[in-house]
């Protein structure tokens, strides 16, 4: 097979979820540029309609859906008009997500479980819902958005840590439960991602200075910057195409270094 065509979605109808902004955008319009038909889907009406327009000012025909990954009845219904209009999922990126910066003494129990519920449950109850349909046709790529908390942990991320430990794990089940039906599931641990996840820890000091998070993290990344969404971009264009095909189960963290390096030695 030509270099070019291992790496082509050319007739494959791919699904993003949280597609609407951030790292979801970014992946879904690299898949239509590799040739993929593509849905994606988000809470607010107001998000889904300023997508399409950019979708559109791409030259994307773009599949925008209303649906609340955590509602079960309506992924299903997603995925049914999504089969019905597109064809059956080919590629599910699992990427809808959200964070609560909160120390764990201090979070109610319901705070936990809404992060619990989006980030770990939600995959699952997505997976579960295209997962029929690749074992009919043969094939299928599932791509689980990790994180760098699918490894380490800091302060006030519990809920979120948990989470994203857990997709990790459900990530490595897929592959073993479904790997002999040819589906293949990887996840992608992104590092810390200019995005509105993250915009809080970026933000500027009332004296123009950086955020002190900000310095920590360009301090621990062996690249020296933020990552840009569009840094996913091959990894998960890699991991959606035929030239992927034998990796099942895996991680790959696209993080600029930061979980490879110790840290400098305080001045
Ligand atoms: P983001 O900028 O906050 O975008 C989140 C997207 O998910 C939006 O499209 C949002 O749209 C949608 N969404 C949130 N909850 C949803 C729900 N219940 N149902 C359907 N859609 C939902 O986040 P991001 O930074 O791009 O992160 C995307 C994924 O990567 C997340 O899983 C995140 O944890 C992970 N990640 C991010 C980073 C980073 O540094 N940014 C690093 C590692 C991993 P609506 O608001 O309209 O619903
Ligand atoms: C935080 C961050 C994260 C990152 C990301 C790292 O508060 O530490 O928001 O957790 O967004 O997931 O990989």
């Amino acid at each position: 097979m030509a270099y070019t065509d291992m790496f082509s979605l050319q007739g494959k109808v791919a699904l993003v979820t949280g597609g609407s902004y951030g790292i979801g955008f970014t992946i879904a319009a690299a898949y239509a540029k590799a040739g993929a038909a593509i849905a994606f889907n988000c809470r607010s009406q107001a998000h889904l309609e300023e997508a399409l327009a950019v979708y559109r000012q791409q030259g994307i025909d773009a599949h925008g859906y209303i649906c609340d990954v955590t509602d079960e009845t309506a992924v299903r219904a997603m995925v049914a008009d999504i089969t019905a209009t597109l064809g059956s999922v080919d590629i599910l990126v699992n990427n809808a997500g959200i964070i609560k910066r909160i120390p764990m003494c201090d979070m109610e129990a319901d705070a936990f479980r809404q992060v619990v519920d989006i980030d770990l449950v939600a995959p699952f109850i997505v997976s579960k819902a295209v997962i029929p349909a690749m074992i009919k046709k043969g094939h299928g790529k599932i791509i689980n958005i990790c994180s760098m908390m699918s490894e380490v942990g800091r302060e006030t991320v519990s809920a979120y840590a948990a989470a994203k430990g857990g997709v990790k794990m459900l990530t490595r089940n897929i592959c073993s439960e479904y790997g002999s039906a040819n589906i293949q599931c990887n996840g992608i641990g992104p590092g810390y991602i200019a995005t509105p996840q993250t915009a809080p820890l970026r933000q500027r000091q009332p004296d123009g200075s950086r955020h002190l998070f900000d310095r920590f993290i360009i301090s621990k990344t062996p690249a020296g910057r933020w990552g840009e969404t569009q840094d996913l971009e091959g990894p998960a264009v890699f991991l959606a195409s035929a030239a992927s095909d034998f990796v099942n189960g895996q991680i790959l963290y696209v993080d600029g270094g930061i979980l490879a390096y110790l840290g400098k030695q305080p001045e």
